[in-house]
């Protein structure tokens, strides 16, 4: 592990209050991360479910927890490991024993991942509802041992009812607790030296992909497990593709690159966006377009607040932008804002970098957002994103990625 575990009060706390929110009469069941197939004998760079390590912390596939409501009496849970292997210990190294999986995850009870099935069959006899997810948002992509366990469970327990538990987990994993809060400011703490190291070294003619491997030298130094998600290196017009992963093109000197990344620390990645003049200093019109899109960062999070939902922050960032790109002339009409705009203001963030989010629901205190506002003009090679991370609290917030130039004065100040 490259990092300090949180402690198991965190696991435990999170175990209590989803129990606490389940029916009397319903079982939840949660699948630890299946690997899959790469190519040949390789494996897909393997990373623990989200809800899983927010309940348990263990980062192993093969591992199913089951958890009990607390109404029905005692808090019972129990979690099911693979024996360990000393063969595969081998080849892999040091796997999960169940003590060690106990002090991680505060859980008393383990017991053999092959007792799960008739652990499971015995707990449902007594309950009517199954509790439990699986990832749901690629029916292209080949089931998982999960997917395909369920299935089973639907056709051999047609009375049993089953709930999906990521809306039970929503209000809980929206809500960020402090240790939380500081991993995703040590993974921006790491982005920040990335990008300030990419600006230093950024010069025409550099392929977008150094820039890439500029970055990722910086996570894995650091003691980042992985990137949050694929990082973008898009200079001029490529920028205006909103996820180009490529990075596969020489970056001119007349144009703009944007850059879109993060460094998972510990599970938790910060997501910004920065964009900067290839040649060391904005133009003109690049400094015009680049200042309208941070106006409207600046005056959105300016009027954030807990108690807004998702919605209520989509309109307002809608009328920001509506009036800013039109006073800018990239627009004629107010409501025409996502022509130029492309998407919409923010996300989430947390142990998902699309954390999960339900749009009516009012954001709370500890609610980690990110605000991105774009705009995108193809036909001139132009794409700019600034995006920030700002906590929500008590008395308003706190962008976590202060420290992250974005200033024009301070870039180029920067790459000179
Ligand atoms: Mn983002």
């Amino acid at each position: 592990m490259r990092y300090k575990p949180f402690p198991a009060k965190f696991f435990c706390d999170n175990r209590r209050l989803l129990s606490q929110r389940l029916d009397e009469d319903g079982l939840a069941l949660v699948f630890s991360a299946d690997s899959s197939i790469r190519n040949g004998d390789q494996l897909q760079p393997w990373r623990q479910d989200s809800n899983f390590f927010y309940l348990t912390g263990l980062e192993q596939p093969g591992i199913f927890l089951l958890l009990l409501p607390e109404k029905a009496g005692s808090h019972q849970e129990v979690l099911f490991l693979p024996p360990v292997n000393l063969e595969r210990e081998k080849w892999e190294g040091k796997m999960l024993t169940p003590e060690r999986a106990s002090e991680i995850s505060g859980v008393k009870k383990v017991l053999p991942a092959d007792q799960f099935l008739a652990h499971f069959f015995r707990a449902q006899e007594q309950k009517n509802t199954l509790y439990t997810e699986v990832n749901a948002l690629f029916p292209d992509q080949p089931l998982t041992k999960a997917h395909r366990m369920l299935e089973d469970f639907r056709v051999r327990l047609p009375g049993l009812n089953f709930k999906k538990m990521g809306p039970l987990l929503v209000p809980q994993r929206a809500k960020k607790q402090t240790v939380e809060i500081d991993r995703i400011r040590a993974s921006l703490g790491i982005i920040e030296k990335g990008l300030r190291s990419v600006a230093k070294k950024l010069k025409p003619g550099m392929m977008e992909y150094q820039v890439e491997a500029e970055l990722a030298f910086h996570y894995l130094n650091a003691g980042c497990s992985r990137v949050g998600f694929e990082t973008i290196v898009a200079g001029g017009k490529n920028a205006c593709t909103l996820h180009y992963v490529e990075n596969s093109d020489p970056l001119a000197a007349k144009e703009l690159v944007l850059i879109d990344t993060g460094g998972e620390y510990g599970m938790y990645s910060g997501d910004i966006t920065r964009v900067l003049p290839i040649s060391g200093k904005f133009t003109e019109r690049q400094a015009h377009c680049y200042q309208a899109v941070l106006e409207v960062n600046k005056t959105f999070i300016r009027k954030l607040r807990a108690g807004l939902s998702w919605k209520e922050l989509a309109e307002q960032a809608g009328m920001i932008q509506g009036e800013i790109y039109k006073k800018a002339g990239f627009i004629t009409e107010a409501k025409d804002y996502l022509k130029v705009g492309y998407h919409r203001i923010g996300h989430s963030l947390g142990l998902d970098v699309h954390d999960l989010q339900i749009a009516d629901w009012p954001l709370k205190a500890g609610a980690v957002i990110t605000v991105e506002p774009g705009l995108y003009l193809p036909e001139e090679g132009i794409g700019i994103r600034i995006e920030d991370n700002v906590v929500l609290t008590e008395g308003g917030f706190e962008v976590l990625s202060a420290n992250i130039p974005k200033e024009i004065a301070d870039l180029e100040a920067l790459m000179a």
